[in-house]
């Protein structure tokens, strides 16, 4: 087995990123079938629970207040509607439901009421995922006595292309988070954006940052800029999809036992980008016809995509005794049709 690193250096990562495509592509294969079955991919569901009306100023944002885009603002959903959000999305095949609220940070009253949600979503047998803005320490052992799985907070890009996207919270705000949510025992989901104008070498920075941490995280979501209009990022040039496989299999090389997730943007991705990308070692996608607030493809062609590449879907982890996961894709395709 290929030992777990977390001391990259800049140069060891921009010489990954420099290798030819199929020399590069070849090894993050290979250390993908390492750790993990080459044919299974996780499918997470996502719920906004909470648009809009954010104090930050995230540059690709939709929610974020200081961008002017055509969003509506939305109260914190009530606890039925988020129940019966996750029992679509179970009933379309997902492992995992992720709840993300437009917040800077939840307040502890807020975080009473979503933890209410955390405890139904759990009732299903669905794996747990939160995307609620910055924790303080008190707030993440809060969520982890509740049942919490995962949580998702980003590093979005390099520390030194940070200044060019955000403004209202630091880098080290960020990093802090995940220590908390680390330190808490929950799984950590942590990842970035691509296409926001960065350079590859920042490219190769983000990944540094996400792979010297003590401990890498359990997912690792790449996600291709969606451009929204009304935003500062809207108009960006384009990222070629090879840079974009590129920075998948980077990512699965210094991160081999984490799950790669193939993120925002994918309704821009053509069947075949998106089989490279699973090549590359990306082995988990969100699922369902929104994101948070943009489009995701929708569900029956993702399930028709991962059948016809003979791939399957993982199960939850306190869930796999109720369906095979190759009878389940059959049902799921059935269920979309
Ligand atoms: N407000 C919380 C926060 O920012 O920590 C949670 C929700 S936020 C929408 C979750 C992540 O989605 C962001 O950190 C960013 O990486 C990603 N994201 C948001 N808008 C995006 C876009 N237009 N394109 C790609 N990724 C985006
Ligand atoms: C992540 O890295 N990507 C997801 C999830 N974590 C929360 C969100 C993508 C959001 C894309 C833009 C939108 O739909 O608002
Ligand atoms: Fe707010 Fe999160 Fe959007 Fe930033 S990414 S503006 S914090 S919802």
């Amino acid at each position: 087995m290929t030992i777990l690193r977390n001391d990259w250096s800049l140069t060891e990562i921009n010489a990954l990123f420099e290798l030819p495509f199929n020399d590069l592509l070849f090894k993050a294969q290979t250390i993908h079938r390492e750790y993990f079955d080459p044919n299974a991919v996780q499918i997470s569901t996502l719920l906004s629970i909470k648009t809009g009306a954010c104090p930050e100023d995230c540059g690709y944002c939709s929610q974020s207040s200081k961008n002017d885009t055509s969003l509506e603002k939305e109260k914190l959903l009530p606890l039925d509607q988020v129940l019966s959000n996750a029992k679509k999305a179970k009933e379309a095949g997902a492992s995992r439901f992720c709840m993300g609220a437009a917040w800077r940070n939840p307040t502890d009253k807020n975080l009473e009421k979503v933890i209410e949600m955390v405890k139904v979503v759990k009732d299903l047998k669905l794996e747990t995922c939160l995307t609620l803005g910055m924790l303080t320490e008190p707030q993440t052992k809060r969520l982890k006595e509740a049942g919490l799985d995962y949580y998702n907070h980003n590093l979005d890009t390099s520390p030194e292309f940070y200044g060019n996207v955000i403004t209202t919270r630091t880098y080290q705000d960020r990093l802090n988070t995940l220590t908390n949510v680390r330190g808490a025992g929950i799984n950590v989901c942590s990842g970035g954006i691509i296409g926001m104008g960065e350079n590859e070498n920042d490219r190769a920075s983000m990944l540094q940052q996400l792979a010297n941490l003590e401990k890498h995280p359990e997912s690792v979501p790449i996600n291709l800029l969606v451009q929204v209009k009304g935003t500062p990022m809207y108009g960006q040039d384009k990222l070629g999809g090879i840079d974009f496989v590129r920075t998948i299999a980077v990512a699965r090389l210094l991160m081999p036992k984490s799950h790669v997730r193939l993120s925002a943007g994918r309704t821009e991705m053509s069947d075949e980008m998106q089989a490279l990308c699973f090549f590359a070692g990306a082995n988990s996608i969100f699922y369902g016809d929104k994101l948070l607030t943009t489009d995701n493809p929708e569900s029956n062609d993702d399930m028709a995509l991962i059948k016809r590449l003979g791939m399957k879907v993982e199960q939850a982890a306190d869930d796999q005794e109720q369906h095979p996961c190759s009878l389940k894709v059959d049902k799921m395709q059935d269920a979309a049709h």
